[in-house]
């Protein structure tokens, strides 16, 4: 199966399959009047000045001059859950918190709740449906976290739904084993002896079946607190996982420093983060994945961005999509806050929601970038060029969804 796009007014795209930080976060490549042929999925040749690659093409599809890039990539969604929380809202905007709905029993635990009586076939069934919605906003590529079932039977349930996705949908769904995200009620004020459950039983067994790559732990006031999470994180390293955290989101309590400190992959929402722990993260190599959308629907502060990218950090920008503090699946919605809160410029961006959460979700080498080679995963944007995409809010301006050399949208 041969594939010609054509007619393409910019191809812009970062290079390489590495994590890009510092001056390099900003450096994209851009194409004019440019062609990209596909075969069997894979890029074959990448053209530009109005050269057409030679060749018979099975399918022609002309970009009408418009902008294309790599299909954005979603470094951190808990894609999987049993239902919404709408209820929290009216508490919220009369004042509480998103920890005081969770330490009085909501929150993440009611997602919980609602997890458990959940089957396999609704869950699959609903996070399928994400999926197809995701991929129609220019997303070809996710993380996906467990953590909504907090036991052996429903975490690996979780897990078999992630697993069951990745296999059958078209997108590419990254697992994460995410059991350290609350303590359940039968371990209420006994969060050590939850910790100690997770490092000699759910942590193996998830190892043991193959179910996840990753490893991260909720390291928050009122949840997991650093030593907790150091010892949950070293036991994941010590069955071959990789670790990401959930640091700083509301309060810095050494979630960021922790995870400079451990060489964690990622370091996860940061709004929170102060130099000592960017600092950490810097030496450790640990990548920042920023969670726009959840600081708008939060109502608190942004990330320090800039701080991050000038102290050579790589940083990605993601979703968020869960039930409670980000209900949406629109990854062109943080790009937006990306550009007028974070203050990165377009070229940043774009680096951010491609190559960079692909390495921080290990899968550089496939996708993330447009070049010869990598998998064929390219949006064809209703928009000339990464400004507009960045300037446009509230409309879904993939216009075309090419996952693996296929048409989705
Ligand atoms: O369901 O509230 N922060 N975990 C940590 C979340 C947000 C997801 C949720
Ligand atoms: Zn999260």
């Amino acid at each position: 199966m041969r594939l010609l796009i054509k007619n393409i007014g910019c191809l812009q795209t970062p290079t390489g399959s590495y994590s890009h930080k510092g001056s390099k976060q900003g450096q994209n490549v851009k194409l004019i009047d440019a062609a990209i042929a596909i075969e069997d999925g894979i890029i074959k040749e990448i053209t530009q000045g109005g050269k057409i690659p030679a060749g018979d093409f099975d399918q022609v599809i002309d970009a009408e001059g418009k902008l294309v890039t790599p299909g954005l990539v979603d470094g951190h969604t808990h894609l999987v859950f049993g239902g919404y929380r709408q209820n929290e809202i009216p508490m919220k905007l009369a004042g509480a918190g998103y920890l005081d709905i969770l330490r009085a029993g909501g929150g993440i635990l009611d997602t919980v709740r609602k997890t458990r009586e959940a089957t396999f076939e609704e869950l699959y069934d609903k996070s399928a449906a994400f999926l197809d919605e995701m991929m129609s906003f220019g997303i070809t590529t996710c993380e996906a976290k467990s953590g909504y079932g907090l036991d052996m039977e429903n975490e690996i349930k979780m897990l078999e739904v992630i697993k069951a996705l990745g296999e059958n949908h078209p997108a590419d769904v990254v697992p994460t084993f995410m059991g350290a995200h609350a303590i359940p009620p039968e371990y209420e004020g006994r969060g050590d002896e939850y910790i100690d459950m997770m490092c000699d039983e759910l942590i193996p067994e998830v190892r043991r079946r193959g179910l996840a790559e990753f490893c991260d732990v909720f390291c928050e006031d009122s949840v997991f607190d650093s030593a907790q999470s150091k010892k949950y994180l070293e036991a994941a390293r010590a069955q071959g996982f990789e670790l990401k955290i959930h640091a700083d989101e509301i309060e810095d309590i050494g979630g960021s420093k922790l995870a400079g400190e451990l060489q964690a992959v990622s370091a996860e929402h940061l709004i929170a983060a102060g130099e000592e722990g960017m600092d950490s993260m810097a030496e450790g190599g640990t990548t920042a994945m920023l969670l726009p959308a959840t600081s708008f629907y939060l109502g608190k502060t942004f990330a320090p961005a800039r701080t991050m990218i000038e102290k050579g950090i790589p940083v990605c920008i993601a979703s968020d999509f869960n039930p409670g503090s980000c209900p949406s699946l629109n990854l062109q919605l943080a790009i937006n806050l990306g550009y007028l809160r974070y203050k990165m410029t377009p070229e940043e961006i774009l680096t951010a929601v491609t190559i960079n959460p692909a390495c921080a979700i290990n899968r550089g080498e496939l996708v993330g970038t447009l070049e010869e080679g990598k998998q064929a995963d390219i949006v064809i944007w209703n928009a000339p060029d990464m400004e507009m995409l960045c300037y446009r809010f509230g409309s879904n301006l993939a216009q075309t969804v090419i996952k693996k050399g296929e048409v989705i949208k």
